[in-house]
């Protein structure tokens, strides 16, 4: 069975179409939207709404880990706008949000298996999903014979981006799957080589539970995506295969596993 699969979409509507072409299934690992583009600040729903210059001035902050300078930055580009009340951001945001879901999910292939990226609301999906569509998230499907589990959602972080997770609140996910033949999830496992974003130059979140379950479990895949330039984009544990599968929004190409 030919499996495309595709993770950290981030916008990338175009490309999205033809990503399922010759595959038997399609499984998208999430980040569909596109907030920020730490390559290319001209784009993205913070760029709509407050402009290149402010937009590179916050992805600066942020790279730099000033994540206090970040927050009085988006501070006063809200007041510039005229939104005082943090709580009033939503409703604003959630334009710019939708638009992009209703894009990306015209755009997405049907039938598809998909999970959330950190960079999700899962709120919002229902209304989006089109026939065909299957969001697992903590469940396993089997297809083909081959039993897939899925977990979606980063882990809780600084950054503070949509769909973040204790550490509790992930294990209980990971501990629902049983055994699998093939992992999926939008981070990866808690390893350096795997976690470590090169243009970024810092550890990205990923999770100690999954590498105990690829222990354990030995699935003969994990695939996952989230770091967006990593040290190693693939490595072996054990009789695990663990794949990044490649930041779609970059390279508009899916990773194919034949499982
Ligand atoms: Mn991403």
């Amino acid at each position: 069975m030919r499996i495309n699969v595709v993770s950290d979409v981030h916008g990338a509507d175009v490309a999205l179409r033809r990503a399922a072409d010759g595959a038997d299934l399609f499984v998208c690992l999430g980040d569909l939207i596109l907030f920020l583009d730490y390559d290319d600040p001209s784009q993205g729903i913070y760029t709509e709404l407050f402009g290149e210059a402010h937009t590179r001035a916050y992805i600066d902050a942020r790279t730099a880990g000033r994540f206090d300078d970040a927050r009085v930055l988006s501070t006063e580009a809200w007041a510039r706008r005229g939104v005082l009340d943090p709580n009033e951001r939503w409703g604003i945001l959630s334009g710019q949000v939708r638009g992009q879901y209703e894009r990306l999910f015209e755009a997405m292939p049907t039938p598809a298996l998909m999970t959330f990226g950190n960079v999700d609301i899962p709120d919002l999906w229902p209304e989006y999903v089109k026939p065909g569509h299957r969001v697992i998230d903590g469940a396993t499907v089997t297809e083909g014979g081959v039993r897939m589990g899925f977990v979606g959602g980063g882990m809780a972080s600084p950054m503070r981006t949509p769909y973040e997770l204790t550490g509790e609140q992930y294990a209980e996910k990971v501990a629902a799957l049983g055994p699998v033949d093939v992992l999926f999830t939008h981070i990866p496992p808690r390893v350096p080589e795997l976690t470590y974003d090169t243009v970024a130059r810092r550890f990205e979140f990923g999770n100690a539970t999954l590498l105990e379950y690829i222990r354990d479990v030995q699935p003969a895949f994990h695939l996952f995506g989230h770091v967006h330039q990593p040290l190693r984009s693939r490595m072996r544990i054990g009789r695990t295969e663990c794949i990044n599968v490649g930041h779609f929004h970059s390279t508009g190409r899916p990773f194919v596993l034949n499982a």
